[in-house]
């Protein structure tokens, strides 16, 4: 029977043997890893403290991308430290200004056929190019720099048949939201999507990164599209013709499922506040008065993004209520624009160009006001995400956004332009400007490189072995689809204060409940009860470190995201979850539970919970593997990885 292409990678990088039974362990070798700025400082820390002298992947990338509003002290001091760690342990470094992690690595250093690991949800972009990539968190990257096996429950591999041919004006983010409206942000839990069929071989190399970005979104281990004549022409405009490999699903290949999308039935697509989930049609939204319109990020600022944008936008003015940012996502792309004159072209309709860089998609910069109304083209509206806690925050794609900026209602570029089929004219260019004096290469020798800490660089907090039993309070209940976004903010200040956990620690999750770390404080230690799909949304571990900081043993929840889960483990934080979560009704806020026997417990991934308060009691059950309880009574990753080095 044929192979489907996840199927091929799968075996092409398994380092032990297995027969790829959905949900069995499997490892595999990572070949490519990055990190960015905000989720680095704690990787590296891990990786200093395994103490090996480079990195053992072909290639590992740090990215300086996220951050670059240097409010003080704190991020300068990040990036120096990153620079310097980038030259002693063998990394290039993606200089500020070069572009956004994923889009960047697609373009200049990703190889199909190839694995990658980052440390951020949205390193699945990658399987745009035909790379099977992985979004995880610091530690996970540490280990795999360390040449380990990375651990994956085997997933189910869902078939996406895409037939048909995207009609003018509707575009590959149309295609990732209607994913998202039939499956729903948890949706993708324990799955790759395989993006096939005669409707894969129209959507260029940006438009796949689109969909194979936001299946983060969908909750999904990762995402596919194979490497076809498509990413050869995309390689070859990129001067990389040589990196391609022709790589296939087999004729007869078999799925453990089949999604049919017919592109020429789809229409304009809008996902309201505040999931990526809530979608409707944009025809369906009337009178939408808009605030704020940021096109951007890396799920919608390619070269063809920001192209059409313009050709909406061109000869018109940005409505005189709207604020319209624009934000390239990679400075080759930026190149190219200047040079055809479509940058021009945005600053006369109005727009406001800032930094190549992450920005206002993670609320760094270009807050909306209050109870502002923001048309984005990113890939996350989760409250307060935008740096606005009370900002509506609506996902679309750069054409309609830009029809949005000169209507200053939420519209469709049909309402904007006498003839929409000039846009899908717009293609990728067949040769991109070729400059990568912004990326340093890693050293040869790189034995007299000094490592530069900066006040801002505080000790990664290390967890202790967790005690037989535990006698605590629930310092927290939560509700359904708590991202990390609830848990650990991110704007310009918190986001510079990734590395100093005791500092960001006083902000766990602020935005949701403000006596959270008091209250958890006051506990010493407690634990937090949570309900479906807890931990959604980015990698940053800082949402396990921060709880696991303020003494959270174990959170108990309906479900969890994997890269959460993972999170946890790493850092010693027990993740339990109701055998029957019906339980969940039963305890409180500021209950007293008592666990018995939890080393046996750890064991037979099973435990009772004695709510002492409530005088009842209930089971819980852990889906962890047998490594992670090593990890876990180890305290977490970075004694276990010690332990196996
Ligand atoms: C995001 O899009 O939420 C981020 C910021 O890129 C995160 C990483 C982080 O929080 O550091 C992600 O996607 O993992
Ligand atoms: Fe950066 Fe936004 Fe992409 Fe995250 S989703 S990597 S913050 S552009």
């Amino acid at each position: 029977m044929g192979l489907n292409l996840t199927k091929k990678l799968i075996l092409s990088h398994l380092t032990s043997p297995s027969d790829l039974k959905v949900g069995e362990e499997i490892y595999l070798k990572m070949d490519q890893t990055l990190t960015h700025d905000i989720t680095a400082v704690m990787a590296y820390l891990a990786f200093e403290a395994l103490n090996l002298p480079r990195v053992r992947t072909e290639c590992s990338v740090s990215y300086l991308d996220h951050n670059l509003l240097y409010v003080d002290n704190k991020t300068p001091d990040d990036h120096i430290y990153l620079q310097s760690i980038a030259k002693k342990y063998g990394l290039y470094l993606s200089r500020p200004g070069n572009g956004i992690c994923h889009s960047v690595q697609s373009a200049r250093l990703g190889i199909p056929g190839k694995t990658l690991m980052g440390s951020d949800s949205h390193t699945t972009s990658a399987g745009g190019i035909g790379m099977l990539s992985f979004g995880a968190g610091g530690l996970d990257v540490a280990r795999a720099m360390a040449g380990l096996p990375m651990r994956f429950k085997m997933p189910e591999i869902i078939k996406v048949n895409l037939t048909g041919k995207l009609n003018p004006g509707v575009t590959a983010k149309d295609v990732i939201l209607e994913m998202l409206r039939r499956f729903g942000v948890k949706g993708g839990l324990g799955k790759v999507f395989e993006y096939v069929g005669e409707g894969a071989k129209t959507l260029e190399v940006p438009e796949r990164l689109t969909i194979t970005n936001m299946g983060a979104e969908l909750g999904a281990t990762s995402s596919l599209f194979e490497a076809d004549e498509i990413v050869r022409k995309y390689l070859k405009a990129q001067d990389r013709e040589a990196d391609y490999v022709e790589l296939l699903a087999d004729k007869d290949a078999t799925y453990d499922n089949v999604v049919d999308i017919n592109l020429s039935e789809l229409e304009p697509l809008v996902a309201c506040p505040s999931q990526p989930d809530q979608v409707c049609k944009v025809s369906e939204i009337k009178d939408l008065k808009v605030q704020q319109v940021y096109i951007g990020s890396c799920t919608n600022a390619s070269y063809a993004d920001i192209k059409k944008a313009a050709l909406v936008l061109k000869g018109k003015k940005v409505h005189e209520d709207i604020s319209l940012t624009v934000s390239v996502s990679t400075r080759q792309i930026f190149k190219k624009l200047l040079s055809e004159g479509i940058i021009e072209d945005l600053i006369d309709s109005g727009a406001r160009i800032t930094e190549i860089a992450c920005g206002a998609c993670t609320g760094i910069g270009q807050a909306p006001a209050t109870k502002g109304v923001s048309v984005r083209t990113s890939n996350r509206n989760f409250a307060g995400r935008s740096g606005t806690a009370d900002a509506a925050l609506y996902l679309v794609s750069p054409e309609v956004a830009a029809a949005t900026a000169i209507k200053g209602y939420l519209c469709d570029a049909k309402e904007i332009m006498e003839d929409i089929s000039i846009l899908s004219d717009v293609k990728e260019p067949e040769a991109y400007p070729i400059d990568d004096s912004m990326m340093i290469v890693p050293l040869e020798d790189s034995s007299k490189i000094e490592i530069i800490r900066g006040p801002n660089i505080k000790p990664l907090p290390v967890n202790t072995a967790p005690a037989d039993s535990l006698n605590c309070k629930v310092s927290l209940k939560t509700g359904d689809n708590i991202s990390t976004d609830d848990i650990t903010p991110a704007n310009a200040q918190f986001s510079s204060m990734r590395s100093n956990i005791p500092l960001i620690a006083e902000f766990a999750y602020s935005r949701y409940d403000e006596n959270f770390v008091s209250r958890a404080k006051e506990m010493k230690t407690s634990i937090i009860v949570g309900g479906e799909n807890y931990g959604q949304g980015s990698s940053r571990e800082h949402a396990a470190i921060t709880p696991m900081f303020l003494g959270v043993k174990a959170v108990v929840t309906k479900s969890m995201a994997r890269i959460h889960k993972n999170n946890l483990i790493n850092h010693g934080v027990i993740p339990m979850l109701f055998a029957n979560p019906a339980d969940y009704d039963t305890i409180e806020l500021g209950d007293e539970i008592e666990i018995n026997g939890l080393i046996e417990g750890l064991k037979t991934k099973k435990a009772t919970i004695h709510n002492k308060t409530k005088g009842t009691s209930f089971d819980i059950v852990m889906d962890i593997s047998e490594d992670e309880i090593d990890t876990l009574l180890c305290g977490g990753q970075l004694a276990y990885i010690k332990s196996q080095l």
